[in-house]
């Protein structure tokens, strides 16, 4: 059956477009610095916020009115999910999907009886995915909302959780592969602690490190390929969270010699908790050569937690997009929509209307970083801006020919050369004016 019954295939019709149900700046096959678009931005819809999220609140119970959730039995529904989902992503032209092992189907009373309903859901999705040639970008592991991990899963006290937890990352590192999936997320949920006065740190670092270590010879026995990457968050369920951003994973894998088989999975509202720009941890995880993959959505200025809004802000997308540029562009990575329609927009339309808006920011935003690239506006001033280190004693210190008393020597002897300014408004009108002005 047909869920999106009035809605037909979302097209290109360009910029001038009125059509709110069409693209006005993806273009697929739009071909951006010798590749076409949807290559660039390898775009996935996320499981969880799309087909399971029911509006819920704090305050007040579900408001999507979703005819694929009508069934009294939760395997019917399940498996309404995956021809809705798939019904919409081809639709939508959304060439990937993300997924939880809890979103595609529901708890058992067992673990065992969980596996079966899962292996039964995923034989549906294969049927799907060969029927339309959507794929997989990656599966993780929801390892934070049952109440068993109330402490954590690979850092709780209780050694039976951390069995659970590694258990439930086997399975879903199976499905994962079994499903082509090219990557396979960690996101700490609860991985993280509320006070120090109950709290080994110590044994929880290092736990969490072993669990880690588990999950990579578990991919290499079973032949999974795919990149492992850890989602760096803050604040977000627990109070002090061990994966807080790109720099503290960083640290974290290379105390436990994990650098070489993880890189980063950055998603925009966790860099802005983290009091980061969403452009700061795209940098910071490319020049440490760890960019994996993208968690596209946007936090509200005024409020501080993950609204996971689509993203419509064109200078992050912007910026995001020349970081990933820049990094080379993604090889197994994608952008993966980890965003929600607002409760109010409660009808199946919304979800159509949301991902436009956040496939033609990004789309956007590719085409005005190609330009900044191809023009080399901000590589040029950065170059000239360092270029006291490519020669005289500025080399000399890059070479490591000086010490502490040749530069003595040198301060002496020269002064200083006079400071240039950084010209930062300069810039940003430049970056505006690529922006207004990007066909
Ligand atoms: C939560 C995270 C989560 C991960 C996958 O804030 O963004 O959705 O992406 O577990
Ligand atoms: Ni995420
Ligand atoms: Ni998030």
């Amino acid at each position: 059956m047909a869920y999106f019954k009035d809605i037909g295939k979302i097209n290109y019709e360009g910029p001038e477009s009125k059509n709110p149900l069409a693209f006005k700046y993806y273009n697929p096959d739009e071909v951006v610095m010798g590749k076409p678009m949807k290559d660039h931005l390898r775009f996935a819809m996320s499981w969880w916020h799309t087909f399971t999220y029911m509006g819920s609140d704090q305050f007040g119970v579900g408001t999507m009115v979703r005819d694929w959730d009508k069934s009294d039995d939760p395997m019917e529904v399940a498996k309404e999910r995956v021809h809705a989902a798939f019904e919409f992503m081809e639709k939508m032209q959304i060439p990937f999907f993300c997924f939880h092992d809890v979103d595609i189907a529901p708890k058992g009373k067992d673990l065992k009886e969980t596996n079966e309903n899962i292996d039964k859901i995923v034989e549906v999705i294969k049927e799907e995915m060969a029927r339309t040639g959507i794929k997989c970008l990656w599966g993780t592991t929801n390892a934070f909302s049952d109440p068993k991990f109330v402490h954590g899963a690979g850092t709780s006290n209780n050694a039976s959780v951390f069995a659970y937890a590694a258990a439930q990352i086997k399975k879903a590192m199976e499905v994962t592969k079994e499903l082509g999936g090219v990557n396979y997320v960690f996101w700490g949920g609860r991985e993280g602690y509320e006070t120090l006065l109950n709290t080994d740190m110590g044994i929880e670092l290092d736990n969490f490190a072993r669990l880690l270590r588990m999950a990579v010879d578990y991919a290499e026995e079973i032949g999974f390929t795919g990149q492992l990457l850890i989602e760096p968050k803050p604040k977000e369920p627990t109070k002090h969270q061990y994966d807080t951003d790109a720099a503290s994973v960083l640290a974290f894998l290379r105390k436990y010699g994990l650098e070489d088989k993880f890189k980063l999975n950055i998603e925009a509202n966790h860099a802005t908790l983290a009091m980061h720009t969403f452009q700061h941890e795209l940098h910071y995880a490319r020049v440490n050569g760890v960019l994996g993959s993208v968690d596209a959505n946007q936090g509200d200025y005024l409020l501080g937690w993950d609204t996971d809004q689509f993203p419509t802000n064109i200078y992050d997308t912007t910026l995001a997009m020349y970081e990933i540029l820049l990094a080379g562009g993604f090889t197994t990575g994608g952008l993966n929509f980890d965003s929600k329609v607002r409760r109010a927009s409660f009808e199946d339309v919304d979800l159509f209307y949301a991902y436009i808006a956040g496939m033609d920011t990004f789309a956007r935003g590719l085409k005005v970083a190609a330009r900044l690239l191809e023009d080399k506006v901000f590589e040029d001033f950065k170059e000239d801006r360092y270029s006291s280190y490519t020669h005289g004693i500025g080399k000399d210190i890059v070479d490591g020919k000086v010490g502490f008393k040749e530069l003595e020597a040198y301060a002496l002897e020269n002064g200083i050369t006079p400071n240039k300014s950084g010209r930062q408004e300069y810039l940003e009108t430049i970056l505006n004016q690529y922006i207004f002005e990007t066909k």
